[in-house]
């Protein structure tokens, strides 16, 4: 049974009877009669088994697949078979799947032109792209039932856009928050933690410190640990006198103990087994239950808590673990285990499983939203429309110099998903890195939303300040340009959650007909007018650039360059303006040829107009100039 509904930007196509869990829809759907797949999308063709639906599209021999997320591979998923399930993989490389938030839409392109599929089922979701059948993409669901949305557009802009409408525009970070950030698993005591504050700051700033999972009393969620951090007030406090905020963790694993008041709050809101018993696994507290947090009931719980522990004067809140994740050797709760929806009606795990981190981040955030001026959520899991609760950090990466390229695509594929802040672990989190690794981590992610440094227990040192002197100052050279850019980059986030547009992005976002772009996964975009190739690889000090076609202004000498062309460049940090495109560095506004753009500098929307000759800046900020080139 299938029903055609029909929105401005999409087609919904629903099969058998499914509710979903998380619906999406736009006001003005309507359903059609047309009935036939074969008009809204390229051949797409659905075939219902006993247990699945499998939907099949034209896949042609020179097309592209984008999207679809969080993925250990580069940006395009041709020939590749992709599973949406959440899942930790115990720290990644190239090549694992599926990994912490592998979203079900994906892009695929045809000489320029976009099919954008999202198909709305946060349970198993298998995604061929020609691998079983050479010329076909070919999409499973394990249900009798799913929604899938197909975008009208064949602009792969209009497609993200609409998206990102649909799934809702992403909240915007505080600006302390996208500046650079240290963590470890794990610094403690506070004293520690402290004085590790101002090792770093004769260095570079640190705009926030992440606490990981030893701040806690025996890991009981929104507890401190008395020996090691008092009542937590105090060293907030002294944190907060250094300039830092601080980010705690916390994990959905709720320690199984009596004497645990949120524990013994929680009965009756947890995770279930078939037989109606708590579901139980080993977490960091030893024997865990888990909140239904696809429960209403559940989440006020937690936003109780939330809002309690924030009188501590914390600053944000760092969803860890919530794929969700136990220490089992698969790490994936039983697939039979028993969720309650807000009417009370029962769901096994494995139908809704990667709905369970939006939920949670969608409950802490309305809790710091309804104390803080400025709530953020940092979340390691989540699904289609985290975007509007959280910023998102790629999880466990393995230091290598292939990740310092990998986590490029990762980003910015995850971006055009709809997850548009986001960053990933300076330095790489597993293994260990050296200091020059270091140095390109940090040249690598200058322009990425997040910024921050993070290492395992076991892994080494990697503080800037324990770097000699040599990488140390390259590193300083990174976050100094960082912060003279960070008006542009804090605009670019302010547009992505005004307008629904993403931040980051993959060259063929902006050039989707340039069959090269496709190649250039060493390079990334923070919005559609600057451009970056970093030096990312080891003992070189010279890369190749690939530059689309139009004009570049060469960013250090003023340079114009005609693209698209290759060429070879020695210049550390390769930055390149497009023509009529407009950049924020050191309060001068920089203008290469003509356009209107809206900046977002010292608190206060900005419009500047350039005709390529003048260029006009309403309203006038103080301390600020413009400049235009042609
Ligand atoms: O809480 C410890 C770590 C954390 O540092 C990391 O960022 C997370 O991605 N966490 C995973 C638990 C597992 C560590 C092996």
């Amino acid at each position: 049974m299938i029903k055609i509904y029909e929105s401005r930007n999409y087609y919904r196509v629903k099969i058998g009877s499914y509710d979903p869990v998380i619906k999406f829809s736009s006001p003005g759907e309507a359903e059609i009669d047309s009935g036939s797949l074969g008009n809204i999308a390229g051949n797409m063709e659905v075939s219902l088994a006993k247990d699945s639906i499998n939907i099949q599209f034209d896949l042609d021999p020179s097309s592209h697949v984008l999207g679809l997320g969080e993925r250990a591979f580069g940006i395009d998923r041709k020939r590749k078979k992709l599973i949406s399930v959440n899942k930790d993989p115990g720290g990644y490389v190239r090549g694992v799947d599926p990994i912490y938030l592998p979203l079900p839409f994906f892009l695929q392109l045809t000489d320029g032109a976009c099919l954008g599929v999202f198909v709305n089922h946060p349970g198993k979701v298998l995604f061929d792209f020609g691998v079983e059948t050479y010329n076909k993409s070919t999409v499973t669901v394990f249900d009798s039932g799913c929604e899938v949305f197909i975008f009208k557009s064949s602009s792969i802009k209009d497609v993200v856009r609409s998206f990102i409408e649909l799934t809702g525009k992403p909240f915007l970070p505080p600006y302390w928050s996208i500046g650079h950030a240290i963590s470890r698993y794990t610094y403690y005591p506070a004293s520690s933690v402290l004085e590790i504050i101002e090792k770093y700051q004769k260095f570079v700033p640190v705009e926030a410190v992440y606490l990981d999972i030893h701040y806690m009393d025996r890991y009981k969620l929104f507890t401190w640990d008395p020996a090691k951090f008092g009542n937590g007030r105090e060293f907030v406090e002294k944190v907060h006198d250094r300039g830092t905020k601080v980010i705690p963790i916390i994990d959905p694993s709720i320690k199984s103990d009596q004497s645990y008041s949120l524990f013994v709050e929680g009965m009756g809101n947890y995770i279930e087994t078939p037989n109606s018993d708590i579901y139980h696994g080993k977490m960091w507290p030893g024997d865990s239950v888990f909140l239904d947090f696809l429960n209403e009931k559940s989440r006020d719980l937690w936003k109780k808590y939330v809002t309690e522990f924030h009188k501590t004067g914390v600053d944000g809140i760092w969803l860890d673990m919530n794929e969700p994740t136990i220490l089992s050797e698969d790490h994936l709760l039983d697939a039979n285990a028993i969720h309650h929806l807000d009417d009370g009606s029962p769901i096994i795990h494995e139908k809704v499983r990667n709905a369970y981190p939006y939920f949670q981040a969608k409950a802490t955030f309305e809790a710091l939203s309804s104390v803080s001026k400025e709530p953020f959520v940092l979340s390691r899991s989540g699904y289609a429309g985290i975007q509007k609760y959280a910023a998102v950090w790629t999880g466990d990466n393995k230091s290598s110099w292939d990740d310092v390229k990998l986590q490029i695509s990762v980003v910015t594929s995850l971006s055009i998903s709809g997850v548009t802040v986001v960053g990933c672990d300076l330095g790489g989190f597993f293994s260990d890195s050296d200091p020059e690794m270091l140095a390109a981590y940090y040249r690598m992610a200058l322009f990425f939303p997040l910024y921050r440094n993070h290492k395992t227990i076991n892994g080494n040192d990697q503080e800037v300040f324990l770097m000699p002197s040599k990488f140390r100052d390259d590193i300083m050279a990174s976050v100094k340009l960082r912060y003279d850019f960070m008006d542009y980059i804090y605009s670019i986030l302010y547009n992505s959650h005004s307008e629904g547009v993403p931040a980051v992005v993959p060259l063929p976002y902006e050039f989707p007909l340039d069959g090269d772009s496709y190649y250039a996964e060493d390079e990334y975009m923070l919005g559609p007018g600057l451009l970056y190739a970093p030096q990312i690889y080891q003992c070189r000090e010279e890369r190749e650039v690939y530059l689309p076609e139009g004009n570049w202004l060469e960013f250090w000498s003023r340079k114009v360059i005609k693209g698209s062309a290759y060429y070879r460049t020695k210049e550390k940090f390769p930055v390149y303006i497009r023509e009529n495109s407009c950049v924020v560095y050191r309060k001068k506004i920089i203008v290469f040829g003509k356009g209107k753009f809206t900046l977002y500098i010292s608190g206060q929307v900005v419009t500047v107009d350039s005709d390529g000759a003048h260029v006009e800046v309403t309203p006038r900020v103080d301390g600020y100039t413009a400049e235009v080139y042609s």
